[in-house]
């Protein structure tokens, strides 16, 4: 790292030194960072202020829950950057969302909207509440508490929120009721809404088919495409559901799917049938992943176990990867095990779930690689697309979201292959996608006078 930016890295580690999540999203960008402020000195203030949030907003969250107990979580929302539109960027739900997490994915989140090439800013909010095992009314109580607060702070101008981890059109839905009560007003204050009341087609699906139209294009690089190869899917929530589905629309074969209880490994392909019987029992069911092995034969089920390096499911042997569950999911020695197994690319359908030995792993024998930033702002894309059509008052059919999803998805990839090639990093997305998208907030957040 050159001496300005490393000067900039250790003002965030001694402002707080209790945010390790977000020290390693800070620390992947700032590397990359170099020949740009070589190039343009000048960006440099933009550097030392886009670390620090714009505003973050804590709140309490008091519900009852069926018992009659009160419970109070806490929620936050990190409006981080807004030089280029809006803020925008999903809400999680997760018993270990905490202030680090949130910055994290925040920050990562300014880079990937600049990317989408659409006007909006980054942010992300949250809150430590465990949807696991509570009832619809317990999860619409907590819904509506938590908007009773978040409502003064976002807007259709402001700050758009959407789903995370945790947070899927159930809860969008009753978030979205409480917000129009409360204001007042209809309008398209959060993405991810239902189709009756103003959603996206293709929402749902985005994150999942862009993560594979992104890994297409990067497979037909070396010359190789979907189709044969044998895949390795992290996660059965959104992003790990339809980046299934698109596997094997592209002729793929997805072998594995997980939860934070252990993983299935079935040799024979989990075909449409087997995935939307996955959808069901993950979208209405709610159940577990472990159920897969009792319904089909010949499953393999292992469970999860809580010691680092003991993620069984990238010792599998595949072509391609695509971890789609939460950050830090591959670590060093889980990537060697996959590039021991042979795997040609590994896309980040999850936000980081790569730690930075993995991705040196990865970079170092020549596997493809794309940063999660890159590969799936789909889902932000077509948020964005969202946005479009609620402005507009139309909506737009399922064929025209996708289209316009897929050409998102291949100028994000020509992007950063070549904003790679052009600042010396050939090859190397993660440094194609930083650069790129940092350019585009830099030239705006100097242009306004870095506020
Ligand atoms: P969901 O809540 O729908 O699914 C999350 C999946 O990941 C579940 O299978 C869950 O298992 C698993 N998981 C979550 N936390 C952990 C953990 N700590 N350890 C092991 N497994 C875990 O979320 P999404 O599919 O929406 O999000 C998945 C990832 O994709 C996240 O990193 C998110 O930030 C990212 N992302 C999502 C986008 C979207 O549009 N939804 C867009 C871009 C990125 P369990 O049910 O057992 O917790
Ligand atoms: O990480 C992400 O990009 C998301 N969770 C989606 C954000 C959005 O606003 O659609």
């Amino acid at each position: 790292m050159d001496t300005s930016i490393k000067n900039v890295y250790d003002s965030v580690i001694a402002r707080d030194p209790d945010q390790p999540e977000f020290h390693q999203a800070v620390e992947e960008v700032l590397d990359s960072l170099g020949p740009v402020i070589e190039a343009n000195p000048e960006y440099i203030d933009v550097v030392k202020s886009m670390v620090e949030p714009e505003r973050v907003i804590q709140f309490r969250i008091p519900w009852y829950d069926d018992e009659g107990n009160l419970n109070v979580n806490r929620g936050i929302r990190v409006q981080f950057n807004s030089s280029i539109g809006p803020y925008k960027g999903g809400l999680r739900f997760h018993p270990s969302v905490n202030l680090s997490i949130l910055k994290f994915l925040g920050f990562e989140q300014v880079f990937k909207n600049s990317l989408t090439g659409l006007p909006m800013g980054g942010g992300k909010g949250g809150s430590d509440f465990d949807p696991k095992g509570k009832s619809d009314s317990e999860v619409r109580r907590f819904c509506q508490s938590f908007m009773s607060e978040l409502w003064r702070h976002i807007g259709a101008d402001l700050d758009v929120p959407a789903g995370d981890i945790g947070v899927g059109g159930r809860e969008i839905g009753y978030l979205f009721g409480m917000y129009r009560k409360l204001a007042n007003e209809f309008t398209g204050v959060l993405t991810g809404k239902g189709l009756s009341y103003g959603g996206s087609l293709i929402r749902p699906e985005a994150t999942g088919y862009g993560l594979v139209y992104f890994a297409r294009e990067m497979l037909s690089t070396k010359g190789k495409s979907f189709e044969g190869a044998s895949v390795a899917i992290s996660g059965s929530g959104n992003v790990a559901q339809y980046a299934c589905e698109k596997v094997l629309d592209l002729g793929g074969k997805p072998v594995t799917m997980s939860d934070s209880s252990g993983f299935i490994y079935d040799s024979s392909g989990i075909d449409r049938e087997k995935l939307s019987w996955i959808m069901d029992l993950k979208n209405n069911r709610r159940g577990r992943i472990k159920e897969y092995a009792d319904k089909f034969e010949n499953i393999e089920y292992t469970e999860s176990k809580p010691e680092p390096n003991s993620n069984e499911l990238w010792a599998t042997n595949v072509d391609v990867a695509l971890p789609c569950a939460t950050q830090n999911e591959i670590n060093g020695s889980e990537a060697q095990l996959l590039v021991d197994g042979g795997v040609i690319a590994v896309a980040e359908g999850a936000n980081m779930p790569c730690t930075p030995e993995a991705v040196e792993c990865f970079l170092e024998n020549g596997v493809l690689f794309a940063p999660g930033k890159a590969s799936n702002a789909g889902g932000v894309a077509t948020s964005g697309l969202e946005m479009s059509q609620n402005s507009i008052r139309m909506n737009w059919s399922r064929e025209e979201v996708d289209s316009k999803l897929e050409e998102i998805m291949i100028n994000i990839h020509k992007n950063t292959f070549e904003t790679a090639e052009k600042y010396g990093f050939s090859g190397n997305y993660v440094a194609g996608a930083n650069i790129a998208g940092f350019l585009k907030v830099a030239e705006s957040s100097l242009s306004q006078g870095i506020l």
